[in-house]
């Protein structure tokens, strides 16, 4: 620098750019704390990366680790990472000044730690990155637009007519800084009140003792244990999760209530107590999404407990011409279920319970609807909180006005999970297995198809009922070489998987699920 000021300058300056880097760091972890919080109920990508840190650090650090501040004490983990973190910012802050590559590769890094840090959780979808992308984008436009303040400021440094200028500059600075911090104050109050809402009804949701709500207990044989297919039951945290809500809905059991009305002689409400207080039903039922590809993910099978629908609807008294239900949920989202489906004995039921515990918030506490046989979309409301008897003439659902099919019943399907696409296996007996599903009809058979060759037979588990789906498996003779491994369900009464293939949109996709093997001899 030609000045002879240089020393005084560069100092004071420094802090000023190492402020405004922390402050820019600071304003997209609240942002990204908010997001979090709002989006997906879930905790924050600092939380999530301190989480990681617990989960990865090898055996030795964390018997340490955890004989130091305990599990529960993660906070400790969470405050070291807020300072190393400010720390950081203070540098890259600093950095911006010369090398601007050098704070956005550190801005970079940051994210895609917190991004594989949030992947890494169960479940991971698409809502789990807002937060981190967010924060990165906070971190860059806030860094810019106070960097380039600074940099004016630094400019106006020259002559004594300049004075004016620099004042004004420096004050447009100040400004800026004080309105980032601002919004950093903000984004924390909302993430906290976002989170404390969770936290409130994650709490009473735990209180909750529900009186003939049972705990799973897995049927005889439904099982052959094979490592690497779907476990029989799908643990709740595993479970897919599919929903339109930006924000999920934190409802306290003591605060919901439903309300059925419409083409009805009685119109009812109910509270939950009144709900939980009725007759318990529960069943082992398999859920699909109809948006679930061929060998797709989107299926799971739990023990649902709740309270039948066909009584409450009986109650109520639909008028003969109604042949269906709008049913609503806490965040507005819709779906028209057939009424028929919800009186004709099979377990159509308001569930308060999944796996024997009150509903995961996420899978729609305090209380969703599980239909047996019809796909998520047109019978599984989360959070349901009105329930209108009418006419699908009459009204158009959220899936159903975007051009989904109306009824919504799940079509049968199979896929193979052992072994996977493109697997290399050795020569001779090789395990082939997976799972097929025909809910409402039940599967009476599997088989499995080499090559295009002739349809083989394969074993097949029990079922506690036609509602769930049935593991098989096959032992195939399988010679060295590159084979096409194909499968199809039998239905109960009898008519084989169709082959034809079928995309999701508008009612469920159809067709035979197909992997490849490699066979070394
Ligand atoms: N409130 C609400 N309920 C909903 C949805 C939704 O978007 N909002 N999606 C439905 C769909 S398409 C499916 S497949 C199931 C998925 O339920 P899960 O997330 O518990 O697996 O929920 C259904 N219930
Ligand atoms: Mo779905």
């Amino acid at each position: 620098m030609p000045e002879c000021r240089i020393g005084r300058v560069r100092t004071s300056r420094g802090g000023w750019w190492a402020l405004a880097g922390l402050l820019a760091g600071v304003l997209g972890l609240a942002l990204s704390y908010a997001a979090a919080a709002l989006l997906h109920v879930r905790e924050s990508p600092v939380v999530a990366v301190a989480e990681g840190i617990a989960d990865l650090a090898p055996g030795p650090v964390v018997t340490w680790a955890i004989g130091a501040f305990d599990k529960a004490d993660k906070k400790i983990l969470v405050l070291g990472i807020l300072l190393f973190l400010a720390v950081v910012f203070v540098l890259l802050g600093r950095a911006a000044r010369r090398r601007w590559w050098l704070t956005m590769l550190g801005y970079g890094a940051l994210a895609a730690i917190g991004a594989v840090a949030v992947l890494a959780k169960p479940n991971p979808g698409v809502n789990d990155v807002v937060p981190v992308a967010g924060g990165l984008v906070a971190w860059l436009v806030a860094m810019a637009v106070l960097a380039q303040w600074l940099r004016r400021w630094e400019l106006t440094d020259g002559g004594e007519g300049a004075a004016r200028e620099r004042a004004q500059t420096r004050r447009t600075f100040f400004v800026l800084a004080g309105i980032t911090g601002g919004v950093s104050v903000a984004g924390g109050l909302v993430g906290r009140l976002a989170g404390d809402a969770r936290r409130r009804t994650e709490a009473s949701r735990r209180l909750l003792r529900l009186e003939g709500v049972t705990a799973p207990d897995l049927p005889d044989g439904v099982s052959f244990g094979l490592e690497g297919i779907s476990p029989w039951q799908t643990p709740s945290d595993r479970f897919y999760l599919i929903d339109t809500a930006f924000i999920k809905p934190t409802i306290e059991a003591a605060d919901w209530q439903l309300r059925i009305h419409g083409m009805v002689e009685r119109e009812i409400t109910l509270s939950y107590r009144d709900l939980v207080s009725r007759e318990i039903t529960e069943d082992w039922i398999t859920l699909n999404c109809v948006s679930n590809e061929v060998g797709g993910d989107l299926i799971g099978n739990a023990w649902w407990s709740g309270v039948r629908l066909a009584g409450l609807l009986e109650a109520a008294g639909p008028h003969p011409d109604a042949d269906a239900v709008l049913q609503t949920s806490a965040d507005g989202w819709t779906c028209g279920t057939p009424l028929s489906a919800l009186t004709d004995g099979r377990n159509a039921m308001l569930a308060v319970a999944m796996n024997g515990e009150p509903l995961p918030i996420e899978h729609g506490f305090p209380v969703r609807t599980i239909v047996p046989g019809l796909y998520g979309y047109v019978s599984a409301t989360k959070w349901v909180v009105d329930l209108e008897v009418t006419r699908f003439d009459d009204i158009s659902a959220y899936w159903t006005g975007k051009g989904w099919g109306e009824r919504g019943p799940v079509k049968i399907s199979s896929k193979i999970e052992v072994p996977s696409n493109g697997e290399e296996v050795l020569a001779g007996e090789v395990v082939c297995a997976g799972v097929a599903w025909f809910q409402q009809t039940g599967i009476s058979g599997v088989q499995v198809q080499v090559d295009g060759g002739r349809w083989q037979p394969a074993e097949i588990a029990r079922t506690p009922n036609t509602d769930t789906w049935v593991q098989w498996r096959a032992v195939l003779d399988l010679e060295p070489g590159t084979h096409e491994l194909r499968v199809r369900a039998i239905a109960a009464d009898g008519e084989p998987q169709t082959g034809a293939v079928a995309d999701v949109l508008p009612d469920g996709a159809t067709g035979w699920d197909t992997i490849q093997v490699t066979v070394n001899g």
